[in-house]
């Protein structure tokens, strides 16, 4: 088999495209042919006066009837295979898939939380689409489903995995500066695997239970801003605190030392004091979005020294 077939919707939806595709070939191959022998065959040297036909409705009929079946074709195929798309089984397995800039959080029934889709072995799954800020768009190439994932407005997709292994997820509706990272994969175990995996649920560290480091993750601060000393668009929170920074503050270089005072005010304006390397005006102003108590969370989450 050329395609593997990794998903109940695979058959149907490689259907389709080979009909549309095979459709189109044809017309190209065809049409392409037909005005190479009419070149030919028509041109000036053997017909020097053009025949001209007027009304014959035949012909007009045969030219919409004909397009009218075949793309009835394409709508069948198209349509067959999309429907089932949108009825899920009642007893499908819920996972709620949480897209935000930029990763995947996919969230199981007891609670627990996953990078990646972990999902039992031809069984149906259904996701449960929810966006925290702006448009994703869940894409699963293997399993030929897709589906925008939209703040305040929540979707679903489901499908049967019928192969085990890993298959790549994808964010395919760009969504700002690390939208190409954003990606995940599904892992396809057996069921009794799967339930143990299920049953195991990781102790967050004493840091993650800080109501400041929610703050931290539900606003996606943590999409610019690393815990691990890696460098993304912003400089890293992992060891902040008490750090002395280099700062352009109206464009003049100056020394800080990160405290209360410099951490709230790089929230409320964050173009102020700019870490030397970093960009200006990619940050917006938190004044409006977070509540002086968070603030206080987010600067007490960042006085707790890191755990080995
Ligand atoms: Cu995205």
């Amino acid at each position: 088999m050329l395609l593997q077939v990794a998903s109940n919707f695979v058959e149907g939806v490689d259907k389709a495209f080979f009909v549309i595709m095979g459709i189109g070939v044809f017309f190209l191959v065809g049409l392409t042919t037909l005005m190479l022998v009419f070149v030919f065959k028509y041109n000036k040297k053997k017909h020097p006066v053009a025949l001209q036909i007027k009304e014959k409705t035949y012909l007009e009929v045969i030219w919409t009837v004909i397009p009218l079946i075949i793309v009835g074709f394409m709508f069948y195929y198209g349509y067959v295979a999309f429907m089932p798309m949108r009825e899920a089984p009642k007893d499908a397995l819920q996972i709620t898939a949480v897209g935000k800039m930029w990763e995947w959080n996919f969230i199981y029934a007891n609670g627990k939380e996953s990078k990646k889709l972990v999902v039992p072995f031809n069984k149906a799954v259904n996701l449960k689409l929810v966006s925290l800020d702006v448009v994703h768009s869940l894409y699963i190439p293997a399993y030929r489903i897709k589906e925008d994932v939209v703040k305040g407005e929540p979707d679903f997709m489901w499908f049967i995995p019928s192969q085990k292994g890993r298959f790549d997820i994808f964010c395919a509706e760009y969504c700002g500066l690390r939208h190409s990272y954003m990606s995940s994969e599904v892992e396809v175990i057996d069921e009794a695997k799967f339930n143990l995996w299920l049953s195991i649920i990781e102790k967050k560290s004493n840091k993650e239970e800080f109501p400041g480091f929610l703050v931290l993750k539900n606003n996606a601060c943590t999409g610019c801003h690393s815990l691990d000393g890696s460098r993304l668009v912003g400089p890293s929170f992992k060891g902040l605190y008490g750090r002395d920074e280099v700062v352009l503050t109206n464009d003049a270089e100056r020394n800080q030392k990160v405290d209360d005072a410099y951490i709230k005010n790089s929230i409320l304006n964050p173009d102020a004091d700019v870490v030397k390397g970093f960009n200006k005006g990619l940050m917006k102003s938190y004044q409006t979005v977070l509540k002086e108590e968070e603030i206080q969370q987010i600067i007490e989450y960042f006085k707790t020294p890191d755990e080995k």
